[in-house]
């Protein structure tokens, strides 16, 4: 009898044992992947219809940038050779796969055959700690960020291979981590269509580690390229330098656009945040902050549900399991109480017996 109970409880330990095991198990959790070849088909995420708005959908953080606000601080002009739409940002797409940070970057046309007239600098502020990391623009900006948003990694897209801008992710002491060749099994990948207007990224997370259950600080601007860097702006235009700045003032921030700015008027603001007589650049303060769990395609977010309804199944045979185990630890309880009592009454009857027998042997005795 007693076995029996011992080998019940024994049971139900081995029955908890195994639920921690079971809800351990490694779950995906990433978003999708992209062929990084300039087609944006296989972005499938519904965009918003808001200008300087996001969204997450079908596994894509999403942002609409408004269209002509890449003005700077609103008085940029285009050098005269150019179209004039070439650094005006309208959408950025993240998402990300066990390999990959992926992105999106469309704009409002960029002229046939002349996507390196645009140039894109980005910044991953990734432990969101005040004054921690690289605090200006990489591509020879000249553009300064938020002590909120200094980052660890920076990207620097710009044509030519100049040290500090070119094509390449910086660390944050400025060292070239990756670039189009390098590592050479998960390099950085690039890729442009112009006509599509997108330019796609893929940045290896080899290099700038995993965002699972990270929180990352996006910050993107956007300008143009002259001679390797983002082009400065002087005073009067060119036919391939921007005009509308200061003489030779390298405060005026080469930003056309930024994304993450509510609105062009705040833009502008922040860009025209800056001063010439004391050396002091502008402080971009619009960035992202993105919780990478939330961008996972719904088939992942499917996947949890079913597990969780798979676990609750589980949790529930236990508790029929325990409930069963605990009737058949009643029933043993009963038993043994009856057999105490049994024991009892055997040994009342005992003693009586004896009373007796020792009684009539001593009345035989008399
Ligand atoms: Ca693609
Ligand atoms: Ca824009
Ligand atoms: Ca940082
Ligand atoms: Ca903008």
């Amino acid at each position: 009898m007693k076995e029996k109970a011992l080998l019940s409880m024994l049971l139900l330990l081995f029955l908890f044992t195994l639920l921690p095991i079971r809800i351990l198990g490694p779950p995906p959790t990433t978003g999708s992947t992209i062929t990084v070849d300039g087609d944006p088909s296989d972005w499938v995420g519904t965009a918003p219809t808001t200008p300087n708005t996001w969204t997450i959908s079908e596994g894509e953080f999403i942002w609409i940038d408004e269209v002509g606000d890449d003005t700077g601080n609103g008085s940029w002009i285009y050098p005269t050779a150019f179209q004039g739409t070439e650094a005006d940002l309208v959408e950025v797409r993240i998402t990300w796969d066990e390999n990959y940070l992926y992105m999106l970057l469309k704009f409002a046309d960029l002229p046939d055959g002349q996507w390196n007239r645009t140039a894109i600098s980005i910044g991953i502020d990734q432990d969101l700690a005040d004054r921690s990391g690289a605090g200006w623009f990489p591509g020879w900006t000249g553009v300064a960020i938020d002590e909120r948003a200094w980052w660890e990694y920076g990207i620097s897209i710009v044509a030519g291979n100049v040290p500090g801008a070119g094509i390449a992710v910086y660390n944050q002491t400025w060292k070239v981590v990756a670039n189009t060749t390098y590592p050479a099994e998960t390099p950085l990948l690039v890729a442009n269509n112009t006509d599509t207007d997108c330019i796609e990224l893929g940045i290896p997370l080899s290099v700038i580690g995993d965002p699972s259950g990270k929180t990352w600080r996006f910050l993107i601007m956007v300008g143009l390229q002259r001679g390797g860097i983002f082009a400065a702006i002087g005073k009067s235009p060119t036919a391939d330098a921007p005009g509308g700045g200061l003489d030779d003032e390298w405060v005026d921030p080469c930003a056309f656009d930024l994304a993450f700015a509510p609105s062009k008027t705040e833009q502008e603001t922040n860009l025209g945040e800056f001063d010439p007589a004391n050396d002091i650049p502008v402080k971009v303060r619009f960035f992202m902050d993105i919780y990478m769990y939330s961008i996972m395609m719904p088939s992942v977010i499917e996947g949890f549900k079913s597990r969780i309804s798979d676990l609750e199944s589980q949790v529930s045979d236990l508790q029929d399991q325990i409930s069963s185990l605990q009737d058949q630890v009643s029933t043993l309880q009963d038993e043994l109480n009856t057999a105490k009592n049994m024991q009892i009454i055997y040994l009342v009857g005992g003693i009586v017996v004896g009373l007796l027998i020792g009684f009539l042997i001593g009345r035989r005795k008399r």
